[in-house]
C-alpha cells in the first residue's frame, strides 16, 4: 500500500519538527505496517505519537468526562455502543444516535482521530451531551498525563490476546484489500510475542489500566470481553454502576438491560447501514469493525506452537499481578 493511501493513523505526514527530533532520540522499530517509536513504555506509529503529544499539551479534560480505554481489537467498538445506549437509553426512541452513527464517530480516540487530525481540536460538538465521552488505546500514565489531575472515570476493556490477534490479523488485511495470508498471521505474531506492537507490548497495557483498577476501582473499571460475552446482563449492570447510572427497579422488570443489549449487538449493529457503508476520519471502512465477535476464533488458526508460545510469554509477564486471560 502507497504510504498517501495508508490510514492517516499510520503515515508520517502530520509529524512536527520537534516532533521529529524527539522520535530522533527514542527507540525505534518496525511491524509489517511501518514504522513505530516507543514512547513512554508504548509504540507508536509517528502519526499517532503526535496525536499523544497533541493530546498531552493541548487536552481540556472536563470532570465528568469518561474515558473508553481498550486493547485494540477487544471490543472496543461494542463497548462505545454499549456506554452510549447506557448513558442514552431514557432519551430516544427511534432518533437513536447508534442507528445513525458508528459507535467510533460518537466516541472519537483522543490521540487516534481528534489529536491526531489537529493539536487543538473543536470539541464542543461534544459538550452538548454530558458527560463527554472519549477513547483511547493508549496505557494508563500516557492517559493521566493528558488527564492533568481531572478526576475521569476509565472504563477499560481487553480481551485474550490470541483472539486480538486474529481479529487483528482479519482487519488490517481487509482494509489493505490484501488476502489473509499466513505470512501477515505470522508476522503479527512475532511482533506480538517481541512486545512490539501498536500500542503494545500488550501485557504492559493490559497491566497498566489492571494496576489501576485496583488502585483506584472507582476511578477505573477494568472489563475483559469474555466476561461481557458470557454474563452480558452482569456485566452491563456493573458498567451501569460504575458509570453512576445503575438501572431502576423499573427499568429492570421493563427489560432495558436486553433493550441496550439488543442495540449493540454485533448482528444488530452490522446491519444498520451506516456501519455496511461509512467509513472512520482514518479512512477505514467501519462493516471492518465487525466480524464474528467469538471468544475462541484463535484455534481455527494458530498452531500448538503458537499457542504455546504466547500463552507462556503473558503468563510469565503477567506472573504475581493477579490477572489472567
Ligand atoms: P478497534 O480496537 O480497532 O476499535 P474493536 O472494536 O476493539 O476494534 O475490535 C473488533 C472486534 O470486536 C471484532 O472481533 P473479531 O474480529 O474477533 O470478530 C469484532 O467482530 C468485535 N465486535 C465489534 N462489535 C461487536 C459487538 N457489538 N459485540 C461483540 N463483538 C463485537
Amino acid at each position: 500500500m502507497a504510504d498517501n493511501e495508508l490510514p492517516l493513523n499510520l503515515r508520517e505526514d502530520k509529524v512536527s519538527e520537534e516532533t521529529k527530533k524527539l522520535i530522533s532520540s527514542l527507540p525505534t522499530d518496525k511491524d509489517f505496517q511501518g514504522n513505530l517509536c516507543k514512547y513512554q513504555g508504548s509504540w507508536y506509529y509517528y502519526n499517532t505519537l503526535q496525536g499523544v503529544i497533541n493530546f498531552h499539551n493541548n487536552f481540556q479534560p472536563q470532570e465528568t468526562d469518561i474515558i473508553l480505554a481498550s486493547s485494540p481489537k477487544s471490543g472496543t467498538t461494542w463497548l462505545k455502543a454499549l456506554t452510549v445506549a447506557l448513558l442514552e437509553r431514557s432519551k430516544h426512541h427511534d432518533d437513536h444516535p447508534l442507528l445513525s452513527d458508528n459507535p467510533h464517530a460518537l466516541v472519537p480516540f483522543l490521540e487516534n482521530n481528534l489529536y491526531l487530525k489537529s493539536s487543538t481540536p473543536d470539541l464542543t460538538k461534544y459538550s452538548s451531551s454530558s458527560p463527554r465521552l472519549f477513547a483511547t488505546h493508549m496505557p494508563l500514565h500516557t492517559l493521566k498525563e493528558g488527564l492533568k489531575g481531572s478526576p475521569c472515570k476509565i472504563v477499560f476493556m481487553c480481551r485474550n490476546a490470541k483472539d486480538a490477534l486474529i481479529s487483528m490479523w482479519y482487519f488490517v488485511c481487509k482494509y489493505q484489500r490484501v488476502e489473509a495470508s499466513r505470512s501477515i498471521l505470522e508476522s503479527l505474531f512475532e511482533s506480538l510475542c517481541r512486545g512490539v506492537t501498536f500500542y503494545g507490548p500488550f501485557w504492559d497495557q493490559v497491566l497498566s489500566y489492571w494496576r489501576g483498577s485496583l488502585e483506584d476501582p472507582s476511578r477505573v473499571l477494568f472489563m475483559k470481553y469474555e466476561e461481557m460475552k458470557e454474563e452480558p446482563c452482569v456485566q452491563l449492570k456493573r458498567l451501569a454502576e460504575f458509570l453512576g447510572c445503575p438501572f431502576t427497579e423499573e427499568e429492570l422488570e421493563s427489560g432495558s438491560v436486553d433493550k441496550v443489549l439488543e442495540l449493540c449487538s454485533l448482528r444488530s449493529l452490522s446491519d444498520l447501514e451506516i456501519n455496511k457503508s461509512g467509513k472512520n476520519v482514518n479512512g477505514v471502512d467501519y462493516k471492518f469493525y465487525f466480524r464474528k465477535g467469538e471468544v475462541g476464533d484463535w484455534k481455527n488458526h494458530l498452531t500448538p506452537e503458537m499457542e504455546s508460545r504466547i500463552d507462556m510469554i503473558i503468563e510469565e509477564k503477567l506472573r504475581g499481578s493477579g490477572l489472567s486471560f
